[in-house]
């Protein structure tokens, strides 16, 4: 990871907030609502997977009254990691500056918009954080909040990528960031997304930030969290780190120029 030290960042263009969106439809128009408060100027784009409960049909009712909001709706379920490639594709191709990442049910706090934006000011890559000093989650069980220290630790140690929250979906990009990052390869989803988009981002050698954030347990709407994503996560993390060492060992090797 780049420390950033001495380097000049560019100016933020206009920023777009991606909310994923698959059965929210308690959520969407609070969350909205909350994102247009706290960064007026930014853009919202909700990324909708056909949601059964209409989801997709209040967003945009949400958009006819609102031109700084939008609508991408995709064909059915293909999970997070594929809505956020749209997403980003969507906002790429409509010249945003900035691609934000956030969920739709409240976990992620709009309100705290405004300190990712400012450290992206002086970096490549914010992170919201649950587990950095200042950091925190309310009203999470102790066995999720087991799994998601113990699932950024082992990606950390692993990986060698010097994060504290891997898996946090909560990020502000520069356009340039992701446009460096190789997403045509991205075939991860779920909380390895975000551990594959982060382990990208160092390995590029951009300046990544951690940046404290209070992360609110879902209060409305199901969960779509399962047992696959984390079996999924586990697998590709494990699969990368052991991959990268044995590149590492073979690379030393005498034979090798
Ligand atoms: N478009 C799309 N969005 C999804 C999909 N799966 C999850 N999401 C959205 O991604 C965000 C995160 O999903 P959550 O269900 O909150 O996952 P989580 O935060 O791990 O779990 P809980 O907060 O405990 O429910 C939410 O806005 C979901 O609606 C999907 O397949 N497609
Ligand atoms: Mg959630």
């Amino acid at each position: 990871m780049s420390d950033g030290g001495g380097r000049k960042f560019g100016p933020l263009g206009t920023a777009l907030v991606i909310i994923p969106t698959f059965n929210e439809a308690e959520n969407i128009t609070s969350i909205v609502g909350r994102v247009r408060a706290a960064v007026p100027a930014a853009h919202v784009l909700v990324a909708d997977d056909n949601s059964p409960d209409g989801t997709g049909k209040l967003a945009d009712e949400l958009a006819a009254d609102d031109d700084q909001v939008h609508v991408l709706h995709r064909t059915g379920k293909e999970g997070l990691g594929a809505a956020y490639l749209a997403g980003f594709a969507w906002g790429i191709e409509h010249d945003y500056g900035v691609l934000i990442e956030m969920d739709a049910d409240g976990s992620h706090q709009p309100e705290e918009l405004p300190r990712l934006l400012t450290a992206l000011k002086g970096a490549d890559l914010v992170l919201g954080s649950r587990w950095v000093p200042g950091g925190r989650v309310v009203n999470w069980p102790k066995s999720r909040e087991f799994l998601s220290r113990g699932g950024s630790t082992y990606s950390r140690l692993l990986l060698d990528v010097p994060i504290r929250d891997v898996t946090g979906g909560f990020r502000a990009f520069r356009r340039e960031t992701l446009e460096g990052l190789g997403l045509d390869e991205v075939a991860s989803q779920g909380y390895c997304f975000q551990v594959d988009l982060a382990r990208r981002a160092i390995k590029a050698g951009y300046h990544v930030v951690e940046v404290p954030i209070t992360f609110v347990e879902r209060e409305l709407g199901d969960s779509k969290m399962s047992k696959d994503i984390v079996v999924e996560a586990l697998w590709r993390v494990t699969t990368w780190g052991v991959g990268e060492r044995v590149g590492k060992v073979l690379g030393r090797g005498p034979d090798t120029p």
